[in-house]
């Protein structure tokens, strides 16, 4: 769950009066219309349109939620022109953009702690009368430019939010405790749910008045990882709010993700063996290259961990040798101001710890950690699944160990958002990221139940976000795209799963698995991406394909009626099939190669589906 901070130093302009009608607008717009301009008479249109003065005139006058105060002279408004987006995982890129670079905070009645707004608005002739909603990462609720630049491609006005934390580039756990150790329950319902719901109504309204458009403006939101729970949370809560969302990998079910961080530190303290990191990554090389043909496709890509699950054993790793030179220190987006000590130890341990060279062969105990870990967490007594784990051919990150130089040896490593979350939601004591309430040596499986347990009581009701009823969202006509890195080793593909079958069974109850399926196709489906990681490529496998243009698809089926039966993804890694158009099947089906890896076909194949699905009885309440 890796947090991309955003780079925008907001200074809240001075008040200045202002003089600028709806109605000069509308003229403005209606002159536009029907013109083909070319770029320079576009910058001129949009440098007459983007002025303080006009967005300020142009703010929502009141909202549909009552007590938000917009602060007229915040705004900050400039035109920018020959803006390139780069490609990334959300977008294939585009260059020569014009928009409207616009801020605007708030704060409630009440109150006078100030949320910060951005949107990018761009230039009328190329708005086609969309909004898009963006989220963040790790603990960041905002991907800054990152984010508001996949929107413009699109020709949606895009939007951020900095939760009310302070800046664009402070985290949740900077803010969640306050001085004297108490929880900022305002910033943590803003990071739960309320602070992306507040920029998406301000940003829809702001977008109709800016365009003057009495149009239908389609309402969409996009985001991975931590930006895909948020997504979640808008979607579980706000049933007319979009019409349709992209959302990835999402960190929901937070309380048992976090908590799980701490796992593989579990499993070798049960296994009495602390493997080198290079030994971890040897077996997974290992699952790899036996795993990838199960999919009928030689293709360096695992596109069926399912089957892979069924039919590698770990201990067919035993005695083959590894070799690693030492990986560097990890790279991590600079830091804010260091106010308390702590924040900045918990970032940087959202990273792998870095390793000495190493070399060896893989022992029966590193084989076991690994088979350990892949199997998820138990219960001691009753020997039954409490929560699931990752699949055997992600990468172990959450099994890496701490390399001990003063003993040269290795130790348990403790995994950042696991010690975040026990030490700041759990104990609400600001600590090292290094410590827990108890030494990681001696925590257990059992320990981890218990801190999942306590977790859910506390905060059910905003980071967990595993609501299943999704019956609003429904009625309005909402669509969903859900799509996960099947090798994912920070939120496991699993989790995707576990809350898709929930919603089926909540809101299909008595149908049956087939015929529910049918019906939440036609506007909820989730897609395994075969050989991804978190929220990216997937270095370890770069033959992988990727729905890059996921919002294309999103789009095409909100305003076209294209059911995306299969999404569009395109390898873009650095493999030898890098290019390659692909498509992904819609769980429950499964991707099946033939004819020598040429033909794809989506399967239904039960047992499969079924190593997806494991009871999790293990736990004493139902897990959503
Ligand atoms: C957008 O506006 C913010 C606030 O004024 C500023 O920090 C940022 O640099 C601007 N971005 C661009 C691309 O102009
Ligand atoms: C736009 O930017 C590109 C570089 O990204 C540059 O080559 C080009 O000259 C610019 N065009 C204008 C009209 O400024
Ligand atoms: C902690 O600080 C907050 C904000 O300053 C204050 O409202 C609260 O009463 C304090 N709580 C305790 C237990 O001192
Ligand atoms: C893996 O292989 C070992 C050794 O052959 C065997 O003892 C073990 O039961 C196997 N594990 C599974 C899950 O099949
Ligand atoms: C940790 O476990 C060891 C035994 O394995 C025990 O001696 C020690 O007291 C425990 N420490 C704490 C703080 O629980
Ligand atoms: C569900 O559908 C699949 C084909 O999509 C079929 O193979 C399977 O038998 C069906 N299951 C039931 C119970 O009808
Ligand atoms: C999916 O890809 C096909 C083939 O490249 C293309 O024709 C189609 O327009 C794409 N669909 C979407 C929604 O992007
Ligand atoms: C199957 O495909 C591989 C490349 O993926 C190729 O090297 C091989 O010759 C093909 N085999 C046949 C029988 O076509
Ligand atoms: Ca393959």
């Amino acid at each position: 769950m890796l947090g991309l901070a955003a780079w925008c130093v907001c200074i809240l302009g001075a008040f200045s009066t202002f003089d600028w009608t709806m109605s000069s607008l509308k003229q403005l717009a209606i002159g536009l219309t029907g013109l083909i301009l070319s770029s320079q008479t576009a910058a001129t249109g949009l440098s007459a349109v983007c002025t303080k003065e006009n967005v300020q005139s142009v703010l929502p006058a009141s909202t549909s939620i009552e007590g938000l105060v917009l602060v007229p002279a915040s705004v900050t408004a400039n035109a920018v022109t020959n803006y390139s987006i780069p490609a990334s995982e959300q977008t294939p890129g585009q260059s020569h953009i014009d928009f409207c670079n616009v801020t605007v905070s708030y704060h409630h009645a009440g109150s006078n702690a100030i949320t910060n707004l951005w949107y990018w608005l761009p230039v009328p002739e190329a708005f086609q009368n969309r909004f898009l909603a963006t989220g963040g990462g790790g603990y960041a609720i905002t991907s800054g430019q990152r984010g508001l630049g996949t929107g413009l491609v699109y020709g949606a006005a895009t939007g951020t939010t900095d939760g009310g934390f302070g800046s664009w580039n402070t985290q949740l756990t900077d803010v969640l405790l306050r001085a004297n150790g108490t929880i900022n329950y305002d910033l943590l319902y803003a990071f739960g749910y309320k602070a992306i719901h507040e920029m998406t109504i301000v940003g829809k309204e702001l977008s109709k008045n800016f365009y003057a458009t009495n149009k239908k403006v389609y309402s969409y939101y996009s985001g991975c990882s931590e930006g895909g729970r948020e997504g979640w949370s808008q979607v579980q809560r706000y049933g007319n709010q979009f019409d349709g969302v992209a959302v990835g990998a999402p960190a929901f079910r937070q309380v048992f993700l976090q908590v799980m961080h701490l796992f593989g530190a579990v499993v070798e303290n049960e296994v009495g063996y602390y493997p080198p990191q290079c030994e971890l990554s040897r077996i997974t090389q290992d699952v790899i290259d036996a795993c990838d043909e199960l999919d009928g496709k030689k293709d360096g890509v695992v596109s069926r961990t399912d089957l892979c699950r069924l039919h590698y054993n770990a201990t067919s790793s035993v005695g083959k040798a590894y070799n690693c030179a030492a990986s560097k220190p990890p790279q991590f987006p600079p830091m804010p101001l260091g106010k308390r000590d702590g924040i900045q130890e918990v970032r940087r341990r959202q990273f792998a710890p870095p390793a000495p060279a190493a070399s060896g062969s893989v022992t029966v105990k590193g084989a076991q950690v690994a088979t350990d870990f892949w199997r998820g967490l138990f219960d001691s007594q009753t020997k039954k699944q409490v929560y699931i784990s990752y699949p055997p051919s992600a990468s172990m990150d959450d099994a890496f160990t701490a390399y001990d130089a003063s003993t040269d040896s290795y130790g348990p490593s403790i995994a950042g958002m696991g010690a975040s979350f026990v030490n700041y939601f759990l104990r609400e004591k600001i600590a090292s990221a290094n410590s827990l309430p108890i030494p990681i040596h001696n925590v257990t499986g059992d320990q981890l139940t218990a801190w999942i347990l306590e977790g859910l009581q506390k905060y059910s009701d905003t980071v967990q976000t595993n609501w299943p009823y999704l019956g609003d969202y429904h009625k309005n006509g909402g669509k969903i795209i859900h799509y996960h890195g099947e090798s994912d080793g920070s939120i496991p593909a699993g989790s995707s799963v576990l809350y898709h079958e929930a919603v089926r069974r909540t809101m299909y109850p008595g149908q049956s698995y087939n015929a529910s399926h049918a019906a939440l196709a036609d506007w909820y489906r989730l897609f395994l991406v075969p050989g991804a990681g978190h929220c990216s490529p997937n270095p370890q496998q770069p033959n992988g394909p990727f729905p890059q243009t996921i919002l294309d698809s999103l789009v095409a089926w909100v305003e076209h009626g294209q059911t995306p039966v299969q999404l569009n993804a395109t390898v873009f890694g650095r493999g030898s099939l890098a290019g390659q158009s692909q498509t992904l099947c819609s769980f429950p089906l499964r991707p099946l190669w033939r004819a020598n890896g040429t033909v794809m076909d989506c399967v239904y194949d039960q047992v499969s589906i079924d190593t997806w699905l494991p009871t999790l009885d293990g736990f004493p309440l139902p897990v959503y």
